[in-house]
């Protein structure tokens, strides 16, 4: 028995070192969700990083080495086949892959270079996840949306609109050659195959020669990873950049301007993608300019893209000022033009009628629209979900989308998927380690919107810190929790844009400065008053839901987590449910920060002591949120805290004089607050 305790022990012990030689290598989040798989490969190509690879065959023979050289000695012999003509094979598609395990060699096999590239990379997966095939199994796959896209908001001086990870990688300084190929790298591991290299509210210098020929040196490193690039255009350029009197879609003049620009574009970039266009919309020039249509619009530039087989992604995120109800704008342009786009124009709208906000019902043009072609637009970075200090995983939020879309009867089978990128030249590409999966997640769920968010939490767990269950447990737990937490301290119940006025990281309810139009002002949206609070959009008010078909308009109509997104309702009803999901919301990110501290052993010291600084800063800007909008809403409903509530941390006096923004508030500023602590 003694023995055996003995022999036990030395295993356990072995396994342990083992385990942590894997993990505790120093890392500075740089090597993304490669950490695991190739512990000596890193994200680069080892020594030869300045040779970039010309084709994708150079790709894939890099992969394959990387491959074979993981430490997995199933991966040791791995084989490639590429079967061009094989009919089982062609029903993979272009993109498509086979990975089956013959009698203990692992091989992978497609109709393509690119499926074999997918496929590579789906073996690098499923062996750092431990789910590689064994003898005899297959597994195939292939992607349900042809075109996954990543949206850049960067502007060509460098800055990032929206952007939480520093400086853009493609503008306002020369191009890193390695940063882009490490780039295209990790876009192509989870099947993202475009990117829009520019902010949506472009700027017509996009098209300068000199932009042009940049773009072109990005697509020339994307390329050999089945990557194509797309740029966003100003409507106007025409107008400011070719000097013409007009950008009007129907004149002769202006239409030969874009098929000229086109021409050259594709003489620089063989395989560009096409446009993306955000017209008329918060301020930018567009078709209305000319009194035509979105269509009209659209069309122009489709004409001009046509032969060279490109593509215009024109956005339908509209609104006007001042408007009754926001949420029904988009729908009320856009339906009228069903029908009338042409058939290389996809219509990108964003998940939800208002803007990206931590919950909003799926937008109601996705059931509206029925022949039109249209693509979803997730934000990835987290412009209002924390920016990137809180931890918010959010293909919970675009599984409730995709759900949503299923349960309303329309399909998930996009032509294309849109997620508007959360990465800058920060060393963790993304602002913070945790927000990369929301990166991983945008690729994985635009090639299989059927994933969970937790088998998405634990491979990207897995791959990206550690494969040990005491730690993969608890933190896929943390991230499957996290979004509903993030809904739970900012906006339960159906709440929506109550952001702070000039930034949209804090709460600021109350903010409603007079000249400030008043759908960019918090009171618009909470209508909070004497009665109660929420916006009525039944039929005795905006009538917004009957944009909605059934079932989903019942479903909507009677949901709490839409209550007063839909109606205006007694504070009888709102107060107890307002209060006890601000509680959650906070215990929630408090046991966050709790998990975290416990993760220390698995986790390399750098990046341990870096998120438990950005777990720390979310568990006390929930109080924050929390106090804010309990003690603001408290104001109109006059009912004291539930029993069992805890009493706030701060007062609504304070909290109306400070703004809750990363750069202006740390840990340490917390007890600096002239505030009561309890
Ligand atoms: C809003 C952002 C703004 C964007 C706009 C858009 O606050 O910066 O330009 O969306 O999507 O969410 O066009």
């Amino acid at each position: 028995m003694k023995r055996l305790l003995t022999i036990l022990t030395i295993i356990s012990f072995l396994l342990t070192a083992s385990a942590s030689m894997n993990v505790l290598r120093a890392a500075d989040g740089h090597s993304l969700w490669f950490y695991t798989a190739y512990p000596q490969y890193g994200i680069g190509y080892g020594t030869d990083d300045s040779v970039l690879p010309k084709t994708m065959q150079e790709v894939i023979d890099k992969e394959y080495d990387a491959l074979q050289n993981s430490g997995d000695p199933l991966l040791k012999d791995a084989k490639l086949n590429l079967w061009r003509v094989f009919s089982e094979m062609i029903t993979l598609g272009e993109e498509g892959y086979d990975i089956y395990n013959n009698n203990g060699t692992i091989q992978i096999e497609a109709a393509t270079e690119k499926g074999l590239l997918y496929g590579i990379f789906a073996a690098g997966r499923l062996s750092a996840t431990g789910k590689l095939p064994k003898k005899g199994e297959t597994i195939q796959d292939k992607p349900i949306c042809p075109l996954r896209i990543l949206n850049h908001w960067d502007n060509l001086n460098g800055t990032i609109e929206r952007g939480f990870a520093g400086r853009s990688i493609f503008w306002g300084k020369p191009i890193d050659d390695k940063t882009i190929l490490e780039y295209a790298r990790a876009n192509a591991s989870v099947g993202i195959n475009g990117t829009v290299l520019n902010n949506v509210n472009s700027s017509p210098q996009m098209l300068s020669d000199e932009n042009i020929k940049k773009a072109a040196h990005v697509a020339k490193i994307l390329r050999p990873y089945g990557i194509k690039v797309y740029l966003s255009v100003n409507f106007a350029s025409p107008k400011v950049l070719g000097g013409l009197p007009t950008a009007d879609p129907l004149d002769p003049d202006v239409r030969e301007w874009w098929k000229a620009k086109v021409k050259d574009i594709y003489e620089a970039i063989p395989d560009f993608g096409g446009f993306l266009v955000k017209a008329n919309s918060e301020g930018q020039p567009g078709p209305g300019d000319y009194k035509r249509t979105h269509a009209q619009g659209a069309n122009m530039l489709a004409e001009a893209l046509d032969p060279y087989d490109g593509i215009v992604m024109w956005r339908a995120f509209v609104y006007a000022a001042d408007s009754p109800d926001r949420a029904n704008q988009a729908y009320d342009e856009f339906m009228p033009l069903d029908g009338q786009f042409r058939d290389n124009v996809i219509v990108q709208i964003k998940n939800g009628p208002i803007d990206f906000q931590p919950r909003e019902p799926v937008s109601p043009l996705f059931f509206g629209l029925k022949k039109t072609k249209m693509m979803p637009e997730f934000q990835v970075t987290q412009e209002y979900t924390g920016e990137s200090i809180h931890t918010c995983h959010l293909a919970s939020m675009w599984r409730e989308f995709f759900d949503d879309i299923q349960y309303g009867g329309a399909s998930i089978k996009y032509p294309a998927i849109a997620g508007v990128a959360n990465i800058g030249d920060s060393p963790t590409w993304c602002g913070s380690d945790m927000t990369q999966v929301n990166w991983y997640a945008f690729g994985r769920m635009a090639w299989n919107p059927t994933l969970s968010p937790k088998q998405i939490a634990e491979e990207w767990l897995m791959q990206t810190f550690s494969t040990d269950r005491g730690f993969v447990k608890p933190m896929t737990k943390v991230l499957c929790e996290s979004r509903e937490a993030v809904v739970n301290y900012m906006m339960p119940i159906g709440l929506h844009h109550i952001f702070a006025g000039n930034h949209h990281y804090g709460p600021e309810p109350w903010y409603a400065p007079r000249g400030v139009r008043s759908d960019w002002t918090p009171p618009y949206y909470h209508k909070a008053a004497a009665d109660g609070m929420g916006f009525d959009r039944t039929a005795t008010g905006s009538d917004n839901l009957a944009q909605y078909p059934e079932p989903i308009r019942t479903k909507y109509a009677t949901a709490e987590q839409y209550l007063v997104y839909f109606h205006h309702a007694p504070w009888s009803e709102v107060w107890p449910l307002l209060c006890s999901h601000y509680d959650k919301g906070v215990k929630q990110a408090e046991g966050f920060a709790r998990t975290w501290t416990e993760m220390e052993r698995y986790v390399d010291a750098e990046r341990f002591a870096a998120q438990k600084r950005k777990f720390d800063r979310q568990a006390m800007d929930a109080w924050w949120w929390r106090d804010a909008c309990l003690l603001y809403f408290q104001t109109f409903s006059n009912m004291p805290f539930p029993k069992g509530s805890p009493a706030p941390r701060f007062r609504l006096d304070d909290l109306q004089h400070y703004t809750l923004r990363m750069d202006n508030y740390t840990a340490a500023d917390i007890d600096r607050l002239p505030v009561p602590r309890q």
